[in-house]
Order: C-alpha cells, then structure tokens, then sequence
C-alpha cells in the first residue's frame, strides 16, 4: 500500500473553487449564446475544412433554468502531450458533474494518451479510484502520451471504439496540437453523423495555448511558481556564497512565457527571450556579449556573481544556428550519416564536417565548444535530425561568455572571476501539487466541459475567463476551436491548426521586464517567491501569475 504524505492527505479534502456562476447545482445552470465566430484568419479556408463545425457561437453559463435535454452520458476522457499539474482535476471536475447530474452517467479513461481511444484501452472511474487524485499534481491517474488523432484511419478507429462503449463524448486534455486535432475529430463525428460531441480543455505548462479566448493554459500557474521557487532558492545562494554565475535553462519548448514568468517573479540578472532573440536577428556572439556585459558590470562592482535564464528554445531562434542546424540534418542524410559514424577519430568527423558545412555555417561551428559540438552529432530524432531540444544550451552559453570575458580580459576591460554553474527546471515542475489557481481552474475546465456536454455542443474549448480575479467572479462558458485556427505550413502542407502563442515583444509582461531588465543586470534586485502556498491567507496561496497580472493590467 503507498504511503500517503500529510500534505496529500490534506490537498485530497482540498474543496476546489468552482466559478460563481457553476455554484448553484446542476439544475440551475443555463447557456447563454453569443454571436457567431469567425476563425483568427483564412475564414474561408477554415470555413470550408470544417463545415459542420464552423461558426457556431460563443457560449457563456449562467444561472437560470437548465434546459437541456435529459440523457445518458458515456463519457471518454484522454490526457493528451506533456504532462501539466491540474490534469487529474479536469478529471475529478468532469467526474463530479457528471455523476452529480445522473449517478448512471458513466466516465471512461482511455489509458497513456490517445493511443488508448485507438487500442480500446480504458478503465471506468468510480468514486474510490477518482479521490486517490483530488488535487495531485501528474497524469499518473491514466497515463499521457503523444500519440496524434489526425489521419482518417485513425477517426474511423475512434468512431468504432465510441459505438462499441455507446460514447456520447469526448474529452481531448491538451495542448495546441492536440486541440487542433480534438477540432478535427469534431468535424469527423458531425460529418459521419456520429452523434458524438468533442471538447478540448487548454493544457500545457509552456503557456503557449492562449489567445483573446483562453487567458491560459492549465499548469502554467504551478510549473512556473515551482521553478521561480528554485531559481529564487538559487538567487538567495548565489548572494550569500557570491562566487558563481548560475545559467538556468527552464522548459517551455519553443515560446519564452516560461523563462519570462520566471524572469518577472525572480528578477535575476539575465533572461533570454527567443522570440526577441529572433526579431533582433541575433547572433550567438551577440547573446554572448550581452550576458559578458552584466558579467563584466557586476564584476567592475565586486560581484562575481548571478543568474542568467536561458529559455529552452533559444537556439533555434538565432538564425545562425537555424542555418546550421538545416544543414547538418542535410549532411548526414541517408546512408551519409553511416560514412559519418565509420570515421574512428573526432579529427576525422570534425575533417568531414568542415568539407560539408558552407563557409557561414563552419564559422558558427567553430565556436562552439567540442562538447556541444559533438551533442550535434550524436543526438538524433528518429528521422535522422538534430534535437535541437537537447542542446545543452546553458552550457554552451556559459562556455560562450567564458571566451568573451577572457577577449576582455586580454585587452583589459574586465578583471573579474568567472566561475559558472547549470542547471535545466523542467520535469521538476510538470508534476507539482497543483497550485490552489491550478486546482480551481482545472476543476473548473473540467465542470464546465460537462456543462458543454451536457447542452450538446461539439468541437468546442472548454472556457473559464476572468481568472485574475476571485474565483467567485470567473466566466465560464465554451468557445470553437475553430475560431483559435489559421491555416500554417507544416511538413511541407497548408494545416488548419490553432495559432501558438509566442511572447509578444509589445504585449505588457515583456515590456514590463524591458523597462526593469537594465537595472536588474547590473544590481542584485532579486525576489525570492519561495514555495507554493496551499494553506493561509488567500493573497499567499490565490496568486495567479505576473504574466497574467500584467497582461490584465493589474
Ligand atoms: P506539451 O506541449 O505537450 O504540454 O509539453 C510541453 C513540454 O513540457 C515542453 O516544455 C518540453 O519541451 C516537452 O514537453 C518535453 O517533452 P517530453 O516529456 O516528451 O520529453
């Protein structure tokens, strides 16, 4: 029997906060329409992909009258991609509305992703294995993977294994893709005349899934507290001991919000952001200079000493390393790759890529330190390319600065110590209790995703606004995905897909973090957020994020 921790204990009687609006019981929870929709861009195009499901209304609850129709509800759910704290809460959220409507209503968990709705793996929730999970962080209650719902084969699949359990819905937990295919499989059910409905709840801790709909994606909350929580450990260690340069590489796949939350909640001396990285045009000499400059600064001031973080992303911003990155997947096509690796020696391989790389690329090459040099070469994807994910990034910015800061110091402009230390916050985050914001929201996508359910909608996104406010005053309703979609180039083919969110370089927490970062470079401004706050006063443990603050004006 696993050993339940008091703190488990204590957050599974946790009562999370439901919306003002959902509060009043099923019966009294009645849908109000808005006007039709149009998606973000490519109307037509997107129009004539989904006609079944395109432009259908915004939906907002409120209390009144429900009128929707009486009916049994099989009901599937999948946690789809990365995991995100909150994930069981949709669940439980789902769950309890549910059974709170008709205790034969039934909420089937297909297992590890949506490979389990393909392979008619699923277990069925029951009131015992639900309340394991209140309020745990993880997917652990059914697993996650990353398998896609996108091709036809694979719709008619799912069709079947809906008609064999009577399914009236499904619930797709994910992010951008997987709601971009959760959208798909809505228009496949409409079309086939299915008659099951599909809803998509916002996940992931990378925050790239909001819009001028979603405020945010679920876990985000969590994922960046717990990490600003170490950072800020490491600020507090950095200013006592004051002898190392921490570089802190945070997760958050190809968007900056993650670095940037941090950045706003810690206020350390350097923080990339990719997305200025890329509309700058930098280069990694330029990224070098300007993290030695703070290095430099603060030396000239007797610290030797800070924290620089590094977004996950960031390499694949700068348009040098993108070339270079284009070109080693070229070299080592096909069966060039075996030549590559039948070379014995490191001077044979470094030979034959300085024979294949372009004169630009070579350069870029050269300056990156053997190690991660060699990481190019070994590190490869099952289709033969680059992880550029794997790229020890805040090793090689370290490494990078290391050689400025000793140009400097020949030519006599810096006379500091430079002793640097990494570090990479990502997995440390994904599976964090959720926080108190996380629990609420997630239960409350959750709820409300059985409220879409239950009044019969499809293809739509579980919605709960207004979140940086009080629980009590949160919006909840649904809006189509089809709405959130453009057409992009993907694999070489013109794809409806919801647009990700990259940080804005005008949106107000980036420029929040411009007007301060200067300052923050050269003093010791940092602010230590310690940990998450389950218990105590509701301005310790309902804190929403600075990004969400700022971007709601507050
Ligand atoms: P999702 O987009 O599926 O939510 O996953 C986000 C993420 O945590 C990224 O931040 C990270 O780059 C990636 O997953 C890591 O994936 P994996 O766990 O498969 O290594």
């Amino acid at each position: 029997m696993a050993v339940i921790t008091p703190l488990q204990k204590a957050r599974l009687q946790y009562a999370p906060k439901l919306p003002g609006m959902l509060r009043h019981g099923i019966s009294e929870i009645c849908v109000k329409e808005g006007e039709a929709t149009q998606s973000v861009a490519d109307q037509e195009k997107i129009h004539a992909l989904f006609p079944n499901t395109y432009g259908k209304p915004e939906i907002t609850f409120e209390k009144g009258q429900n009128t929707s129709p009486a009916k049994k509800q099989v009901v599937g759910v999948i946690l789809s991609g990365g995991q995100a704290p909150g994930g069981h809460n949709v669940v439980c959220g789902l769950y309890d509305a549910l059974k709170a409507t008709d205790s034969a209503n039934v909420l089937l968990g297909f297992r590890n992703g949506p490979s389990g709705l393909l392979e008619d793996d699923y277990i069925e929730f029951d009131d015992a294995y639900i309340d394991q999970f209140r309020n745990t962080g993880g997917f652990d209650i059914i697993g996650s993977g990353r398998t896609k719902l996108e091709t036809e084969e694979q719709f008619a699949v799912a069709a079947e294994v809906a008609k064999k359990h009577g399914l009236t819905a499904i619930v797709i937990i994910g992010g951008d893709d997987s709601n971009t295919n959760a959208a798909v499989l809505a228009e496949y059910f409409a079309a086939h005349e299915t008659g099951v409905q599909v809803i998509g709840c916002p996940k992931t801790i990378d925050g790239d899934l909001k819009n001028e709909d979603i405020e945010c994606s679920f876990g985000f909350d969590t994922a960046t507290k717990t990490y600003s929580e170490l950072i800020g450990n490491i600020e507090r260690d950095a200013n006592s001991a004051k002898k190392y340069w921490h570089f802190v590489k945070v997760m958050g796949r190809s968007a900056s919000h993650v670095a940037l939350e941090c950045a706003l909640e810690t206020q350390p001396n350097v923080c990339l952001i990719s997305e200025e990285v890329a509309a700058k045009k930098m280069s990694l000499s330029q990224i070098a200079d300007y993290i030695a400059d703070s290095v430099n600064k603060r030396a000239d001031n007797g610290m030797n000493f800070g924290v620089a973080i590094i977004p996950e992303g960031v390499v694949e911003f700068v348009p040098e390393f993108s070339v270079l990155i284009a070109e080693i997947n070229e070299l080592l096509a096909g069966s060039k790759a075996d030549e590559f690796n039948a070379l014995a020696s490191w001077k044979e391989k470094y030979a034959f890529i300085e024979n294949g790389l372009t004169k630009e690329s070579m350069a870029v090459f050269a300056i990156l330190p053997e190690t991660i040099q060699q990481q190019l070469f070994l590190e490869r994807d099952p289709h033969g390319n680059v992880q550029v994910s794997l790229i020890e990034s805040e090793k090689l910015f370290s490494a990078l600065v290391k050689a400025k800061l000793e140009e400097r110091r020949k030519a006599g402009t810096y006379k500091g110590k430079f002793s640097p230390l990494h570090h990479f916050f990502g997995y440390e985050g994904r599976c964090a209790f959720p926080s108190n914001f996380d629990a609420d929201y997630c239960y409350s996508l959750g709820y409300n995703a059985f409220m879409l359910i239950q009044y019969g909608y499809n293809g739509y996104l579980s919605k709960i606004s207004n979140l940086s406010k009080p629980a009590e005053e949160w919006v909840a309703g649904g809006m189509p995905i089809t709405k959130m979609m453009n057409m992009e180039r993907r694999h070489g083919e013109d794809k409806p897909v919801i647009r990700k969110a990259l940080v804005e370089l005008d949106g107000k927490p980036f420029r929040f973090f411009e007007a301060n970062r200067e300052a923050w470079a050269v003093e010791t401004a940092y602010t230590y957020p310690g940990a998450i706050q389950y218990y105590g006063p509701t301005e310790v443990c309902d804190l929403t994020t600075r990004t969400l603050a700022l971007e709601k004006g507050e």
